[in-house]
C-alpha cells in the first residue's frame, strides 16, 4: 500500500512530502523517485492516548512516494515511477499562479495525461479481444468486454474512473488492470501564505467530485521549528491552526479513511 504524491514540476511536491515524512526529498536530486513513511494524524487517536496513556505507541504510518518530475515532459517519470501506487495526492500550485483558472489548468493539464494513459490501456485492451478467437476469451474477458467500451466513452469525455459509480463486480471485472484514474485522489492545493483562502476558491470554481485541501506548505515547513508562544502568535492573526500538520490532518484522514485499502493498516496502542 502506497500513497503517489503528483504534480507539474515546481507545484510543491517535495515540500509536502517532505513534511510529511521527514525525508529531505529535494536533496535526492539522483534518486527518480523518494519514499518515506507519514504517520496519519489523527485527533481520535491523539485523544485515545491522552485517556489510556499506553507505554507504547505506534499510529498508522502510510507510505508515500515523491518523484522528481522534472523538465518538459513531467508526466514520463511519473508513469514510470508511480503506477504501482495505491492512491494520489495531486499537488497543484497555488502559491505562485496568479489565478484560479491558470491553476485549474494546470491541474487538468496533469489529469488529462491520466485519462489518456488509461484511454490507451482500454483501446489496446479492445483490440486484442477483437482478435482473440471467442473460444480463447475467458470469462472475466467477456466481462471485460462488455465493460470497457462503456468506459472508454466515458474517458472520451474527459471523465476519470472513479467517478464512473463502478460496482463492486465492476470493480472486479477491473482488477487485472491499473487505471490510473481509478485511484482515489485528494487535490492539495498549496497555497501563499498571504492566500490561504485560494484553495476554497479553487474547490468552489472547479466543482470536482474529488476532495480538495488547501496548505500552506511554506509556513507548515517553518512551524515545528518554532517556540510555541511564538508560532501561536504567528499563528492566530492569519487564523491558523499552531499545531503542525494540524491543517492537514482532517482532510488527509478523512481521504485516508475513505480509500478501500486503508482497512488493511492498523492502529496500534498496547496498554502497559
Ligand atoms: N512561496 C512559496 N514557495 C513554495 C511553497 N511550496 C514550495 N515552494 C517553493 O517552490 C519551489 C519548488 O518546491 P518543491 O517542493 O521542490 O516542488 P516540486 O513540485 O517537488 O518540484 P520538482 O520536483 O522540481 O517538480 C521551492 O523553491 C520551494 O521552496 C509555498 O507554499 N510558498
Ligand atoms: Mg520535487
Amino acid at each position: 500500500m502506497e500513497m503517489g504524491i503528483l504534480g507539474l514540476p515546481q507545484s510543491g511536491k517535495s515540500t509536502l512530502f517532505e513534511i510529511m515524512t521527514g525525508v529531505k526529498s529535494s536533496q535526492s536530486h539522483n534518486e527518480a523517485v523518494v519514499r518515506g513513511q507519514a504517520s496519519v494524524p489523527d485527533e481520535r487517536f491523539d485523544k485515545l492516548v491522552e485517556i489510556y496513556k499506553p507505554v507504547k505507541v505506534a499510529p498508522a504510518k502510510v507510505p508515500f512516494s515523491d518523484v522528481h518530475a522534472v523538465g518538459e515532459h513531467p508526466w514520463e517519470a511519473i508513469r514510470q515511477n508511480l503506477s504501482g501506487t495505491d492512491g494520489i495526492l495531486h499537488v497543484i500550485d497555488g502559491f505562485s499562479l496568479p489565478d484560479i483558472s491558470l491553476a485549474l489548468d494546470a491541474y487538468r493539464k496533469l489529469e488529462d495525461e491520466l485519462v489518456l494513459a488509461d484511454l490507451l490501456v482500454i483501446e489496446k485492451k479492445l483490440e486484442r479481444l477483437t482478435k482473440m478467437s471467442k473460444k480463447a476469451i475467458s470469462p472475466q474477458e467477456t466481462a471485460q468486454n462488455d465493460l470497457l467500451p462503456k468506459l472508454k466513452n466515458y474517458l472520451e469525455a474527459g471523465k476519470p474512473l472513479r467517478a464512473a459509480g463502478l460496482t463492486t463486480a465492476e470493480v472486479f471485472t477491473l482488477r487485472s488492470f491499473s487505471f490510473w484514474t481509478i485511484k482515489p485522489e485528494l487535490i492539495v492545493v498549496n497555497v501563499a501564505e498571504d492566500n490561504l483562502s485560494f484553495a476554497e476558491a479553487f474547490a468552489v470554481e472547479a466543482n470536482l467530485p474529488e476532495p480538495v485541501m488547501g496548505i500552506c506548505c511554506k509556513i507548515e515547513a517553518e512551524l515545528p521549528g518554532w517556540m510555541p508562544p511564538i508560532r501561536k502568535n504567528f499563528c492566530r492573526p492569519w487564523g491558523l491552526p499552531n499545531r503542525h500538520l494540524a491543517g492537514l490532518s482532517a482532510p488527509l484522514f478523512r481521504f485516508w479513511d475513505a480509500c478501500p485499502f486503508s482497512r488493511s493498516v492498523k492502529t496500534k496502542s498496547r496498554p502497559g
